[in-house]
């Protein structure tokens, strides 16, 4: 399992973190690092100042790189993409866009930028702008996703691009790694299961919620406006899968939904509230340290590789 990965990020295991709004802060991140994969915080919605002090009490949990994710769509972007430059970060993904406006600043300085995408075009796009990496992230992960699946998008940015893949979206144990590397990627990130790691701050009540869940458990909301959101079914789901039905716009429903992950990951809130989560929850059946998870995970995928 010796890829281009681990010597590109300086890493030891093939795994990244997903970048999570609002639970990839930075005990998670640092967690993740320590026991050998890529923590990264996520930008989020959050303003460029928040992420640096996030980077900065990372760094003081871990001497190990960790990266940051910018969410795209955030309005603090700009600032979040200066901020990493300013702190020494040495890995970036992104999310829920294209990130070409940043590219040719964060090259200068030496970063390697890792887009994460959900088509071949834009794994090709970002290969020509000077990118490290792909993830490419399936329509089974939690959040903010694509139309292809993991299975089918991964073989084919895979052929089509001559840079390292990372797959994502429903891996969440060493047959999910295997699974992966089968499909031609040379790492993996994961998300949904490092929610429920025991470094991971996310409330008590969203950690059951995904112990809990079932495979059918997660409903996709945000459709009819292009901004496709995977998360737990609940009263908020089945509420703005009413609203959305009656045609209401994307700013009714915007408002809706604010403040409502957060309410989730933070007061616990699992009935109003967005609990984001893949469809690999169904499969997570307990809380474990990052380390347990990572090394259960990679002998179990040593094993099926033959490695
Ligand atoms: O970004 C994510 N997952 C996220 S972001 C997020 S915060 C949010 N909440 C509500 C609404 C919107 C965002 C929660 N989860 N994953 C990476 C990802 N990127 N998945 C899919 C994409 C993507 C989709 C279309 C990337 C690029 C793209 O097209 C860009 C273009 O210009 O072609």
């Amino acid at each position: 399992m010796n890829t281009r990965i681990p010597q590109l990020l300086g890493i030891e295991y093939p795994i990244i973190q997903g970048g999570m709004a609002w639970v990839a802060e930075h005990h998670l991140a640092a967690a993740v690092s320590e026991a050998g994969g890529l923590g990264l915080i996520g930008g989020a919605n959050a303003p460029g100042e928040v992420v640096r002090e996030e980077i900065r009490k990372a760094k003081k949990l871990t001497n190990k790189p960790i990266g940051v994710n910018v969410m795209l769509l955030s309005p603090h972007a700009d600032d979040v993409a200066k901020v990493i430059v300013e702190e020494g970060i040495k890995v970036v993904t992104t999310g829920a866009g294209n990130p070409e406006k940043y590219m040719e600043m964060w090259k200068a300085a030496g970063i390697k930028v890792i887009p994460v995408v959900a088509s071949v075009a834009l794994a090709k796009r970002m290969e020509r702008y000077g990118a490290d990496a792909v993830v490419a992230e399936g329509c089974e992960s939690g959040g903010h996703i694509g139309e292809q699946t993991t299975m089918t998008l991964v073989p084919q940015v895979a052929d089509a691009v001559s840079i390292p893949v990372i797959a994502a979206g429903g891996i969440g144990d060493g047959r999910g790694i295997a699974a992966a590397f089968m499909l031609g990627a040379e790492a993996v990130q994961i998300g949904t299961r490092f929610v429920v790691s025991k470094e991971s701050i996310v409330h008590d009540n969203y950690k059951q919620r995904i112990i809990k869940a079932k495979d059918i458990d997660s409903a996709v909301t945000g459709r009819s406006h292009g901004h496709p959101v995977r998360s737990l079914r609940n009263q908020m789901t089945r509420e703005y899968t009413k609203l959305e039905e009656e045609g209401k716009s994307f700013e009714e429903l915007e408002y809706l939904t604010l403040g409502t992950l957060r309410n989730a990951v933070l007061e616990g809130d699992v009935i109003n509230g967005t609990v984001m989560a893949g469809q690999i929850a169904g499969m997570i059946s307990k809380e474990q340290t990052c380390k347990e998870m990572i090394e259960e995970m990679m002998e179990q995928a040593g094993k099926l590789l033959g490695r």
